[in-house]
């Protein structure tokens, strides 16, 4: 006869198993009690290999975007129904861009351990300051809220810096580590993690995630051949549209995403 008493004691020492992580077409999330739904809208090719590091739609509509890699960091806009790129600027070649985000005071491009922050025109994208940093750069997001700017740095914890000085005058310590691109929308952090496939939302006053969506069925949903999913590397990069509508994009992917997170 099977022994089924283990199964008995672990399920004591577990508890009822909750998790918040919900598959991209269904689940419910165990810690609001709402329903959390990803959708796909729709799919847009992207013609040119970008190395996406930070994603934002600026003031005037069009889709910021940056990419990394020594020798190739560039900041520009992509065309959406195009799927092409309009280069505005290059980094030079000893650094490496990483997130973007518009502010009132410029459009800040951070840098991965170059701890120099690019702090650009609006319009033009001209540097017109430079900031440094202590530590690592990975994903930027401007909180109205708090007039500071979230930070990522790989770590589990995203720091919040004066619009001012950039020092550090909050943070927020989550389970996750390799939190990478960021996007503030109306209270909440949404967040990359490197390397998975999992966007997490932070709610930025109690500093609880509270929901992790995993987009894999998302981002495989999309027409690709063996050479397209060769090229790609992570998924990064998550830009707000209006209401609960997003786009994603990933690292040399061959598509942008437009998708309602509910
Ligand atoms: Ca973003």
């Amino acid at each position: 006869m099977i022994d089924l008493s283990w199964i008995f004691i672990v399920s004591l020492l577990v508890g009822p198993v909750e998790s918040v992580i919900v598959s991209a077409d269904e689940g419910e999330n165990a810690d609001s009690g709402l329903d959390i739904d990803v959708s796909l809208i729709e799919t847009y090719p992207i013609e040119d290999e970008l190395f996406v590091q930070g994603l934002e739609i600026d003031d005037a509509g069009r889709l910021l975007l940056s990419t990394g890699l020594y020798g190739d960091s560039r900041i520009g806009y992509l065309d959406v129904d195009s799927g092409t790129f309009e280069e505005v600027d290059r980094l030079d070649s000893d650094y490496f861009g990483e997130g973007v985000t518009v502010t009132p005071d410029g459009v800040m491009q951070l840098t991965w351990k170059e701890e120099t922050l690019f702090l650009r025109d609006n319009e033009s994208l001209e540097v017109i300051d430079t900031v440094s940093y202590e530590g690592e750069g990975w994903g930027l997001a401007y909180d109205a809220d708090a007039d500071g700017v979230w930070l990522s740095d790989g770590s589990n914890t995203v720091t919040l810096r004066s619009m001012d000085s950039f020092e550090v005058v909050d943070e927020i310590e989550t389970e996750f580590e390799n939190i990478n691109e960021l996007e503030f929308v109306d209270g909440f952090l949404y967040a990359n993690i490197w390397l998975s496939y999992d966007l997490i939302k932070i709610d930025v006053s109690s500093g609880e995630v509270v929901a992790v969506y995993d987009l894999e069925e998302i981002v495989y949903s999309a027409d690709m051949d063996d050479d397209e999913i060769a090229q790609m590397d992570t998924l990064n990069g998550i830009a707000h549209i209006e209401d609960d509508e997003f786009y994603l994009a990933g690292k040399n992917y061959p598509y942008l995403y437009r998708v309602k997170i509910e």
